[in-house]
């Protein structure tokens, strides 16, 4: 089966800038989203709601469709926010606000964190022709550092890089985030449906 166009089914900007600049290499048309794209994330897992966002998008555009599930489990809150990394606040500031609120005043004192990040290629049929997954371990800091990147990358800090994913670029964020992982598995698939 050879792909020659995908729609994201993202409205997050910042996955969108990852997923194009990754994907570039393939010579496979990558567009996106048009109007209100807010599907039920009702799922209990990442994947079953990635399998969600990707199967509304197929259908809607007739195309395959690609969803990213992501989000940040912080030891100290017991993996919180999790799945609902997205709707713990209302802006970036406020849920990294939240966030650094809620591990000050936990009784656990674990930096430690992770973002997980499943992709959903599925088909307009409910068919998923693939997915992946990825995992990028870091340590929650208090005060933000650096503008690059989305969500909670200020306050998520990457000992091998001595910096916050919001100081490095996006190539390097792509090079070992969670996003990354999971789009280099996809791109090897895709490679192989050539
Ligand atoms: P879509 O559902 O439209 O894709 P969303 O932002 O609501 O966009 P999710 O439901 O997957 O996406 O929620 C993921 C949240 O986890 C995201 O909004 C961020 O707050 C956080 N997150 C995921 N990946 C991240 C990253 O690479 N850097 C920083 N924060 C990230």
């Amino acid at each position: 089966m050879s792909i020659k166009k995908i729609v994201l089914a993202t409205k997050n900007k910042g996955k969108v800038k990852e997923i194009q600049q990754a994907l570039k290499e393939l010579g496979i048309e990558i567009v996106e989203i048009e109007g209100d794209f807010s599907p039920e994330e009702n799922g209990a897992t990442f994947k079953e709601n990635a399998y969600i966002k990707a199967y509304e998008a197929a259908k809607i555009e007739n195309l395959p469709a690609l969803a990213d599930d992501s989000g940040l489990e912080v030891d100290a809150l017991d993996g919180r926010p999790g799945i609902h990394s997205s709707r713990y606040a209302n802006t970036d500031k406020e849920r990294i606000q939240k966030l650094v609120k809620e591990i000050t005043e936990s009784p656990k004192k674990e930096k430690s964190a992770r973002f997980k990040c499943e992709m959903v290629l599925a088909s307009p049929s409910g068919e998923t022709l693939y997915s992946s997954t990825g995992t990028c371990e870091g340590e929650i800091i208090d005060t933000p550092c650096g503008t690059n990147g989305f969500g909670y990358d200020p306050v998520f800090y990457i000992k091998g890089f001595n910096a916050t994913m919001a100081e490095i670029n996006l190539e390097q964020k792509n090079k070992i985030s969670h996003r990354g992982k999971a789009l280099k598995s996809m791109i090897d698939w895709l490679k192989a449906q050539k």
